[in-house]
């Protein structure tokens, strides 16, 4: 039998609070902190990352992927359709011809290389993390980082003070409830952020219009993914994702231009 190198439980305990602390520490001034580890916040993380820019992706589930996993009513498979899916080949993702630039691919591959893709290009994922509000600044007005605190603390129900995370671009990636663009806008109404909600479903019109309208909402604000949907009140779109990839690398490219200014 092989023997396991003996490791006491101090040990664990001190390898795990070292380690993290270490990450926090540097993490605690971010360039970008994407909140959501949906497909389009994977896709931003990792060309972010690409690029030389400190990014974190937090989180709130223990697990990653967003709605990839649910596929189309839970079967697992979504649809998938050019140039978007040369993103999804490039990270190794094995896809399934239906027609001429349309595909299928399993929803358990798409989130494992999407992901793995964000690790390996440098970006951190960090689970159990709710970013519950916005840090601003004025002179001039900007949005400088986020509120996080950890899940089981909000679900508890008790009281605790949260901490905070500098970044130079803070993007909402949390999908159709837009949390982080709710809660500036409920919070400060001077940001003249006003969430309207989705449209009824139409996926040509709604990919569109959420591809076109991806990017800065304010200074220091970024949105994409089905969050944009939820600010104009464009359509929603079902188990398509080409739209969500290419938003996601819509506003990773525009970051980059802002940042690298
Ligand atoms: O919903 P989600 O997958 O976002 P997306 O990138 O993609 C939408 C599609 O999956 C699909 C669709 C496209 O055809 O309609 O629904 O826009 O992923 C959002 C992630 O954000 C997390 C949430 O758990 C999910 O994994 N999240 C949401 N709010 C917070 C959060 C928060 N306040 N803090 C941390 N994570």
């Amino acid at each position: 039998m092989d023997n396991l190198k003996p490791v006491s439980e101090v040990d664990i305990t001190r390898a795990i609070i070292k380690k993290a602390t270490d990450d926090w520490l540097e993490l605690a001034e971010s360039d970008v902190i994407i909140v959501g580890a949906g497909p389009s916040g994977l896709i931003a993380a990792k060309i972010l990352a690409e690029n030389g820019l400190k990014t974190v992706i937090f989180e709130r589930r223990l697990s990653f992927g967003g709605g990839i996993g649910g596929g189309g009513m839970l079967f697992h498979k979504l649809v998938i359709q050019d140039p978007a899916s040369d993103i999804l080949k490039e990270v190794g993702c094995r896809l399934e011809k239906i027609s001429e630039g349309f595909y299928t691919t399993d929803t358990a591959e798409m989130i494992a290389k999407l992901s793995a893709s964000v690790m390996d290009a440098g970006a951190k994922m960090i689970l159990g993390i709710t970013v519950d509000d916005v840090m601003f600044d004025i002179n001039p007005l900007r949005i400088t980082g986020a509120v996080i605190q950890w899940v089981s603390v909000i679900m508890s129900g008790i009281h605790v003070d949260p901490l905070c995370v500098a970044s130079k671009a803070l993007v909402d990636a949390t999908g159709h409830d837009a949390e982080i663009l709710a809660v500036a806008s409920r919070k400060n109404p001077d940001l003249n952020l006003l969430t309207l909600g989705e449209k009824s479903m139409n996926s040509k019109i709604g990919e569109e219009l959420i591809i076109e309208k991806t990017g800065k909402v304010f200074p220091g604000l970024y949105a994409t993914g089905m969050a944009v949907g939820t600010l104009y009140n464009t359509p929603r779109m079902g188990p398509i994702f080409g739209g969500m990839l290419l938003s996601g690398k819509k506003v990773a490219e525009e970051i980059i231009k802002d940042l690298k200014r």
